[in-house]
């Protein structure tokens, strides 16, 4: 059984990594997204906010799972079985830090490797950080991201 893990920060959730989310799982026949617990960052959203708002956009896909994790990622991918890490490349300014961690996750766990989707052209400039300050602003996010997460955001800006 092919297992991928999907690993990142989803604060929040946006049309670019669903757009990762449906493309991997046709690859594989499990894939699990991974929200980090960080506790070094302030994120907007909670954890357990991050993943309710994943778990509510995933329904259509049987072979899809989101949970949260702390730790390294290879250790987390090891500890569901999966040999495969997701990862989504958008601009040369994501090369550099993603050939990183993939280099550096490869020398630690050798049997997991990352897989690369290049962004799909309509989401290759959309980012989380963006779609945040649009709506810190209450600016227009419906392009970016579903409509459950717009409003989400919407009621943690205090505009609803
Ligand atoms: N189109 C395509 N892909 C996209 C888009 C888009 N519009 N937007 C984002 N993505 C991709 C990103 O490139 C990334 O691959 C993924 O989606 C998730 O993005 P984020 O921003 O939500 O998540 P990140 O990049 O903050 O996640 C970083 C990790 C949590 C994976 C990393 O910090 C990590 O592995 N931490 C755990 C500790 C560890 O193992 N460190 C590595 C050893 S040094």
């Amino acid at each position: 059984m092919k297992i991928a893990i999907y690993p990142g920060s989803f604060d929040p959730v946006t049309f670019g990594h669903l757009d990762v989310i449906s493309r991997s799982a046709k690859m594989v026949d499990k894939l699990i997204i991974g929200v980090l617990i960080n506790n070094n960052k302030t994120p907007l959203f909670s954890t357990e906010d991050r993943v309710r708002m994943i778990n509510e956009l995933i329904s259509e896909y049987s072979n899809v799972e989101v949970h949260s994790f702390s730790g390294l990622t290879v250790d987390y991918a090891k500890k569901v079985g999966a040999t495969m890490i997701v990862r989504g490349l958008r601009a040369v300014t994501d090369f550099e830090y993603e050939l990183q961690l993939a280099q550096t996750n490869k020398v630690i766990a050798q049997d997991i490797d990352t897989l690369f989707l290049a962004t799909n052209l309509k989401y290759s400039y959309l980012s989380s950080s963006t779609v945040k300050e649009i709506a810190s602003f209450n600016g227009d996010i419906s392009a970016f991201v579903p409509q459950s997460v717009e409003t989400a955001m919407k009621k943690k800006f205090g505009y609803e």
